[in-house]
């Protein structure tokens, strides 16, 4: 992970609300792998955004971990990027909270999931599910977040955690990392396959709609034979805004075998649907085979995939904490004295900017905070902040550092 202190950072999360779709695939995973040699990521499973609507505790936990094979089965090695649960991590909750205080009503009334979701779910229109944007906010300013890989639906959310992010920031100063969404070229909005006008979506009551990454190959090829197309013959395979169906038949095909639309156009040109549908679906089911083979061998390992979430959740929140109680917390105005047993030593910085120094810190992986309020306004000072259990690892890198400025005795 040393390397990785010098990469941007990509924060995702998904809900475990349902079983994952081939539009969660597509619109997000699948581009959460490609980005993950570039990028120092945290994959996270958003279980606390799953409760803005009713869950059954038994299955929300089974899809907890089944959502952690899948992440791992679709190529995301857990050495090379954090997989976590949110729950596992307090500091999203405490972030969120203070979060709720930066976001505004009225920007939050205007999020259409929040609309939609309401609509659904009109005897539980619970408080969470409103500021559900702020909680999402946290999850990716509390990792100073640079690129958010999302589906196209989740592009106003990320938007509005920019705004929040600004707002603070005009506040308190530089605080947050200002995140920019990622939003795939072709993928971003895989649609139903029985009613192409909605998205394919894990709470779709449809079955035959959605396509899910562990669904039996003989299943995924009886949805694709029953999608809904139009009535057109003969040269019939072309996208338009009119043949919402094929077009999006198209991109999955598109996503699957990395064909352009021209090229797909081309290839099916004097073919009807006979002969297209299947062959889309046997292009699901090829790039979906090894991902659900890999999945069910590693749910037959639940040891291997709690001792991943151990790891991922104590990574997690190592960076968190980092930034919450060193960063967003503290200039805020929250009193430095913590009853974690964290200590203080404050010294003078050598250069005026004191944030630019906290920052070089990090480089030593020594946690420093910016501080003028110790008697001496407009004076920059920096505290040291450690928690006594991470003292004898951080006091040989924080003389080093001293050292590079000549403050060591
Ligand atoms: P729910 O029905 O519980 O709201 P969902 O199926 O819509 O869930 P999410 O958990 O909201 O899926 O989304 C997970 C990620 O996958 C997000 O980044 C989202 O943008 C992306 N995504 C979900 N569905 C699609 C889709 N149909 N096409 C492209 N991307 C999608
Ligand atoms: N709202 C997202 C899930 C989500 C998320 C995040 C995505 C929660 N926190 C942080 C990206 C970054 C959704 O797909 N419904």
């Amino acid at each position: 992970m040393e390397e990785a202190a010098h990469k941007k950072i990509i924060f995702s999360g998904i809900q475990p609300s349902g079983d994952l779709t081939l539009g969660s695939y597509m619109g997000a995973i699948k581009n959460w792998v490609a980005l993950s040699d570039e990028y120092e990521c945290y994959y996270c499973i958003v279980d606390m955004h799953a409760i803005t609507v009713r869950q059954v505790p038994a299955d929300l936990r089974r899809r907890a971990l089944s959502q952690l094979a899948q992440y791992i089965a679709c190529g995301l090695d857990p050495k090379k990027n954090t997989l976590f649960i949110q729950s596992h991590v307090p500091a999203h909750a405490q972030l969120g909270w203070v979060l709720d205080c930066y976001t505004m009503f009225g920007e939050l009334s205007r999020m259409t999931q929040f609309k939609d979701k309401s609509s659904k779910n009109a005897d539980n229109i619970n408080a969470g599910l409103f500021t559900y944007p702020a909680l999402m906010a946290a999850d990716i300013l509390l990792y100073q977040t640079d690129l958010v890989p999302v589906g196209g639906d989740q592009k106003q959310h990320v938007e509005i955690c920019r705004d929040i992010a600004m707002r603070f920031n005009n506040i308190y100063g530089d605080v947050f990392t200002i995140p920019e969404p990622y939003i795939p070229p072709t993928g971003a909005r895989i649609m139903s396959l029985t009613s192409p006008e909605n998205k394919m979506s894990k709470s779709d009551k449809d079955p035959g709609g959605c396509i899910y990454i562990m669904q039996s190959p003989d299943d995924i090829m009886r949805c694709f034979k029953r999608a809904v197309t139009d009535s057109e013959t003969g040269h019939c395979v072309y996208a338009c805004p009119e043949k919402l169906g094929v077009t999006n038949l198209m991109q999955i095909y598109s996503v699957c075998t990395g064909k352009t639309m021209d090229e797909i156009e081309a290839e099916f040109d004097g073919m009807g649907y006979g002969a297209f549908k299947p062959a889309v679906g046997e292009a699901v089911v090829e790039t979906l085979r090894p991902i659900r083979e890999e999945a069910e061998r590693l749910m037959k390992d639940k040891a291997y995939l709690e001792d991943i979430l151990r790891d991922g959740a104590e990574r997690a929140a190592y960076a968190a904490n980092r930034e919450l109680i060193y960063g967003a917390l503290t200039d805020m105005g929250y009193a430095c004295a913590r009853p974690d047993g964290a200590f203080y030593l404050f010294l003078k910085s050598p250069e005026p900017d004191a944030r630019a120094f906290c920052r070089r810190a990090m480089d030593y992986d020594i946690l420093l905070v910016p501080g003028d309020d110790f008697g001496c306004p407009g004076y920059a000072r920096l505290a040291y902040c450690v928690a006594r259990s991470q003292l004898q690892r951080s006091l040989p890198a924080f003389r080093k550092l001293a050292e590079s400025y000549g403050l060591s005795k």
